[in-house]
């Protein structure tokens, strides 16, 4: 017998640390509830679970649970009993609160479809190589994110005047001395009619991988505003100060050199996300027949709205309109699609680039940053097409 550790880290090594979740290849794994409630995803890390969406799960505008990423900086934690469970609101506030399960529902329901994306998608395509987990197009997902709005709770605690910041902490297990995954908001973000505390995805309950029982939604933001396993929400009169607010999460104010080093003093914080798309369908590397080709991905821009997708079949030299799914909704993402007639048998590099209503479009490649963050360069896969 071979201890559980050891066996995962030998699984690890000989994937070089990433494998696709198939209960049959995993044998006994595939029944532990590390991965409970998760299908065909691809693992980037066991440690601390990190899951990441195959692009043919781009084919549904709303992600099902168990083809939603997961991005876990530290163990779950592993007793969540929703009636022992209590949230806290404190800090700069006239009247702190304490709430239960019960409690927390009855601030009333409000719903918010959301497409949430780690601020590291894409990070393997960062040049050159940034250390983190390696990313390529899906650690972002689309939910319907349900649960009472965070002013709600706020204007029953009383925002005193000096509070600017609104800080979450989460119930994750911190493994030995690092820092915990604390980080805060700016308070008008906080106020804003849709963020909140969510209770529900897709219309069931929260599961552990997504922050049972209750979790913050920041729409519009990098996934890491979205606090899972909430207990604590605090009103500072300034940012937090900890590792996952500087140096965590933070972008350079001008552009560095490739490879450079970037002084912590020289950076802001990451708020929302970039206008993106990626291609879901035909995949990189894959063969085709010689005949009307079905491309097809989909596009978001966190705070903005996706106004067009254009594609090119013909390596970036001229650019067709896709059209968009009728599914729609503020900080979701617009599926898309164009079908093509490949012109001849061979290698041909397909493009996708979004652009938004505030005229921002994907650029050739992303500005390089060392956490690799918000990589949205325009999207591109090579196919080969055969007669
Ligand atoms: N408590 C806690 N909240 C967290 C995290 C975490 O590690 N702990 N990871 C964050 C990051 S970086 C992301 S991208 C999202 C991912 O949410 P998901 O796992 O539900 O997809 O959760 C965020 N909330
Ligand atoms: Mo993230």
């Amino acid at each position: 017998m071979i201890s559980r550790r050891a066996f995962i880290g030998q699984l690890a090594g000989a994937a070089a640390g990433v494998s696709v979740l198939n209960p049959l290849a995993w044998g006994s794994e595939a029944s532990s509830d590390e991965v409970a409630g998760k299908e065909g995803m691809i693992v980037r890390s066991r440690r601390f679970l990190d899951l990441e969406m195959p692009t043919e799960f781009f084919n549904s505008w709303i992600t099902p649970v168990p083809h939603f990423f997961v991005r876990n900086h530290m163990h779950e934690p592993s007793m969540l009993d929703a009636k022992e469970w209590r949230l806290t609101v404190g800090g700069e506030v006239r009247k702190p609160l304490t709430l239960g399960f019960v409690d927390l529902e009855k601030f009333g329901i409000h719903a918010v479809t959301n497409t949430l994306e780690c601020a590291g998608n894409g990070r393997r395509f960062q040049q050159p190589h940034v250390p983190g987990v390696q990313w390529e197009r899906g650690a972002v997902g689309t939910a319907r994110f349900i649960g009472p709005r965070l002013r709600d709770l706020l204007e029953v605690a009383g925002v005193e005047t000096n509070g600017k910041h609104v800080m979450f902490r989460g119930l994750d297990e911190i493994p030995g001395k690092v820092p915990a995954f604390v980080r805060s908001i700016p308070i008008e973000k906080a106020m804003d009619a849709d963020t909140l505390i969510a209770t529900r995805m897709n219309g069931a309950l929260l599961t552990r991988h997504h922050g049972f029982p209750a979790r913050t939604l920041v729409p519009g933001w990098i996934g890491a505003a979205s606090c899972k396993w909430l207990t604590e929400i605090k009103v500072l009169d300034k940012e937090f100060e900890g590792n996952f607010m500087k140096p965590g999460y933070r972008m350079p104010k001008q552009p560095i050199l490739a490879g450079g080093e970037l002084n912590p003093d020289d950076t802001y914080p990451i708020t929302a996300l970039g206008v993106k798309s990626i291609i879901a369908t035909p995949i990189e590397g894959s063969s085709l027949k010689l005949r009307a080709i079905q491309i097809h991905g989909a596009a978001w821009a966190g705070e903005g709205k996706v106004a067009h997708v254009e594609v090119s079949t013909d390596s970036g030299a001229t650019w067709r309109l896709a059209s968009f799914g009728a599914q729609q909704s503020r900080y979701a993402w617009r599926l898309w699609d164009y079908v093509w007639k490949a012109p001849s048998a061979g290698i041909h590099t397909i493009m996708s680039r979004a652009t938004d209503d505030r005229g921002r479009t994907q650029p050739q490649t992303t500005a390089w940053n060392p956490g690799g963050y918000l990589y949205n360069a325009i999207d591109q896969v090579t196919i080969h097409v055969v007669a």
